[in-house]
């Protein structure tokens, strides 16, 4: 499929996605009309206000279109029109090396990290898909030598059938996103598109996460571990190693966390398959910088230190900031908007808190369910009015952690904004944004 030369195609949604795919259609001589619930693009390419009306020969979707009870897409399927992804379509045109990057958390620590090392090596790289570059907006850059360090979603993955990547690596899987794909199984059987059935593809999996482990397709697949394994990517003596081969100390990974050490595992594995000499894979993580708002610490505030972990939309990564700090002055801000996870499983852990607040729509489902499990919560509408609270009431030795577990729609436009608008608060030395 890759003759779009007069075919009649419609993009469906209009953000950075779609923008790049209308344009990558358009110059492969497609005729091009988008179709997007908010009609506010003017008159970039044809708008479509009624798709069901035309007779199209391709719908690429973007990745933010749910797929559940969409009737749209419905319709396409029962007039058999072919439906494909954004990934799908930069696939076509690629002529580089792929390397697919998925799991519950970590996805953009590790792109950006493979992306650093490969650069290191000399060779040229593109960080891109989910972490914010569309991968159809550079699919056609180099050669067959350029590296295409792809973050994938399962948004992306949803509506994926062509798209694989030559390495393709799966993190962790634990829940998420249950709102858009209705229960865990769903998602996990999305994730797992990710690996080929057939045909070569190196694959790499964690082998401390029991659900990744399991996925094991072919004797050749790569395991990255914590703890000792008898071969593959490891951790001994205090430093990560390829079987034999050390390629750096622990003390020289600049990133926190033993979450942080599981994404320099799986980067280094993966550059071990793409064949980087373990000198230029010392070289990219020990100059890395982590990427914002993924437990990111930003500093004391009258004694206390604060953690931005903005990006902690899942409970997992909840847990797992938590467990990096373990302390027991930990101040947890928690809340925004629940993507239907069951926090139940969360607070039954037993963690100890100095202080625990709840915010956001989610606010009063967090405050009655850590009531339950023995918490004795605090409430707030809003994460800001939560902030404000908290900053009033800083202790000297305390550890103040936005770690939310929520999506931040419900107040703000991205875990970014949230995270930017934390620090904002908490610090007078933060440049101010327009929010
Ligand atoms: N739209 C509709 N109908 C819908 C939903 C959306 O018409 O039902 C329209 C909106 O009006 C809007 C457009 O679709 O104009 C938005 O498209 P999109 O949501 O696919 O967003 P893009 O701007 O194309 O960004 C997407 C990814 N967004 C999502 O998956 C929601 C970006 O990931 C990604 O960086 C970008 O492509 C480049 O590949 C963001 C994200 O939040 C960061 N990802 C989720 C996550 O990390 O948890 C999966």
């Amino acid at each position: 499929m890759k003759n779009f030369k007069g075919k009649n195609i419609l993009v469906y949604g209009m953000g950075i996605s779609g923008q790049a795919a209308c344009k990558l259609l358009h110059k492969k001589g497609a005729c091009v009309s988008f179709y997007d619930e908010e009609d506010r693009f003017g008159n970039i390419f044809c708008y479509d206000k009624n798709p069901t009306a035309t007779k199209y020969d391709l719908v690429v979707v973007s990745p933010g279109i749910k797929v559940l009870g969409n009737e749209l897409l419905s319709h396409f399927a029962r007039e058999n029109v072919p439906v494909i992804s954004e990934l799908d379509l930069g696939y076509f045109f690629c002529k580089g090396q792929i390397v697919a990057i998925t799991g519950t958390n970590g996805k953009t620590t590790v792109t950006s990290l493979v992306h650093r090392c490969v650069k290191e090596s000399g060779r040229q790289s593109f960080a891109c898909g989910n972490i914010g570059l569309p991968f159809t907006s550079v699919c056609e850059e180099g050669d067959k030598n350029t590296v295409f360090v792809v973050e994938v979603s399962n948004f992306q993955l949803e509506l994926s059938s062509y798209f694989r990547g030559d390495i393709a690596c799966v993190l962790n899987l634990a829940p998420d996103h249950i709102d858009r794909h209705g229960s865990f199984d769903e998602y996990l059987r999305v994730k797992k598109k990710i690996l080929a059935q057939k045909g070569k593809q190196k694959v790499i999996l964690n082998f401390d996460d029991n659900i990744t482990r399991m996925l094991k397709l072919s004797k050749k697949t790569l395991y990255f571990s914590k703890n000792m394994l008898n071969r593959g990517v490891l951790v001994k003596n205090n430093g990560i190693f390829i079987n034999k081969t050390k390629v750096i100390s622990c003390n020289d990974i600049p990133l926190f966390g033993s979450k942080n050490l599981e994404n320099a595992l799986a980067a280094t594995a993966i550059c071990h398959k793409l064949k980087i000499k373990p000198k230029f894979i010392k070289a990219g993580i020990s100059t890395f910088k982590a990427p914002p708002h993924r437990l990111e610490y930003l500093g004391k505030v009258q004694g206390a230190d604060v953690f931005d972990d903005s990006k902690a939309t899942n409970i997992s990564s909840v847990i797992m900031a938590v467990e990096a700090l373990e302390n027991s002055r930990l101040v947890l801000l928690m809340g925004g908007q629940n993507k239907d996870c069951n926090f139940e499983e969360f607070f039954e852990r037993g963690y100890n808190f100095e202080k625990l607040y709840c915010f956001g729509e989610a606010g009063e489902y967090l405050y009655n369910t850590a009531q339950r499990f023995g918490y004795q919560p605090q409430i707030f509408k809003t994460m800001k009015g939560c902030v404000s609270f908290v900053k009033a009431h800083l202790e000297e030795g305390q550890i103040i952690l936005l770690s939310p577990g929520c999506a931040s729609f419900d107040e703000f436009g991205s875990y970014a904004v949230r995270g930017q608008v934390f620090k904002e608060m908490m610090f007078d030395n933060y440049e101010k944004i327009e929010n």
